[in-house]
């Protein structure tokens, strides 16, 4: 096969967007809401478990059972909470307060200069994306991507592989045509559920996380001069990811 698209992960893949980013902007979203809830970092670990922001509210009330008002529909109730929460954490990305991670610049700017087709595949909002590559790869960056499939646009989010269906019957092409970039034990299920061969790029969150079904495991796509360390899988050649690293990990 030959490669023909990268599928982009974003949370935890393309920035880590996770413990500075949603984390904050979700505690923002409860003090405004006159909630006593705090999220801090290890208990963000464990509620990212779940994926989805509405999803992940509700699974901290049924787990937890924290202090909440008493509201006809908590369902409302909650998609509004989790629209403020947007709101705090689209005012972080306009703060240029979350950079792209190491090499994946370098590797868009490479897969484009190729002709090698864009895409995302996410849990998050929408907005999210277009505001994060907006404020890392500049203005027209989202339209590099023949299609953003995120957030609510399938029901069922990752670890469900539905997310890459869409992306992939947007780009009309098949699985095995495409290799897609993950960080985490759910964003694999999705990929590896859908057919994609996965290179994963761990982080701090998801560094435990069982990703054993993904082609290759790195800790970075790495830089020049600044080497990726290799974790399981197929050994990438070179010292950072291009897309000769990533043809070698297909062939
Ligand atoms: C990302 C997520 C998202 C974000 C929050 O997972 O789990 O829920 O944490 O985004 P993945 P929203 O990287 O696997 O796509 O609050 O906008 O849902
Ligand atoms: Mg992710």
């Amino acid at each position: 096969m030959t490669l023909q698209a990268l599928i982009f992960d974003v949370d935890g893949t393309l920035a880590d967007t996770e413990r500075d980013g949603h984390r904050v902007a979700f505690n923002r979203a409860f003090a405004e809401a006159e909630l006593d809830w705090v999220w801090d970092v290890p208990t963000y670990g464990e509620l990212l478990a779940v994926t989805g922001g509405k999803e992940r509210i509700r699974y901290f009330i049924d787990r937890w059972a924290p202090s909440l008002p008493d509201v006809a529909d908590q369902d409302a109730w909650i998609a509004e909470l989790h629209k403020a929460k947007t709101r705090h954490y689209l005012a972080l990305l306009e703060r240029h307060e979350i950079p792209l991670r190491t090499g994946v610049a370098r590797l868009i700017h490479e897969a484009r200069a190729a002709g090698i087709r864009l895409a995302i595949a996410t849990t998050t909002t929408p907005e999210n994306v277009t505001v994060l590559l907006r404020s890392t790869l500049g203005e027209d960056s989202p339209g590099w991507f023949d299609v953003i499939s995120a957030g609510d646009i399938v029901p069922a989010k990752k670890p469900a592989p539905d997310i890459f269906h869409h992306a992939l019957e947007a780009l009309g092409l098949a699985p095995t045509d495409c290799l897609a970039l993950e960080d985490s034990a759910n964003g694999v299920r999705a990929s590896i559920g859908a057919g994609v061969p996965t290179l994963v790029t761990l982080n701090d969150y998801t560094r435990d996380d069982d990703v054993g079904a993904a082609l290759s495991v790195v800790d970075q796509l790495g830089e020049p001069g600044q080497p990726f360390t290799h974790i399981a899988g197929r050994r990438p050649p070179g010292e950072f990811i291009d897309l000769a690293a990533l043809r070698a990990l297909l062939a």
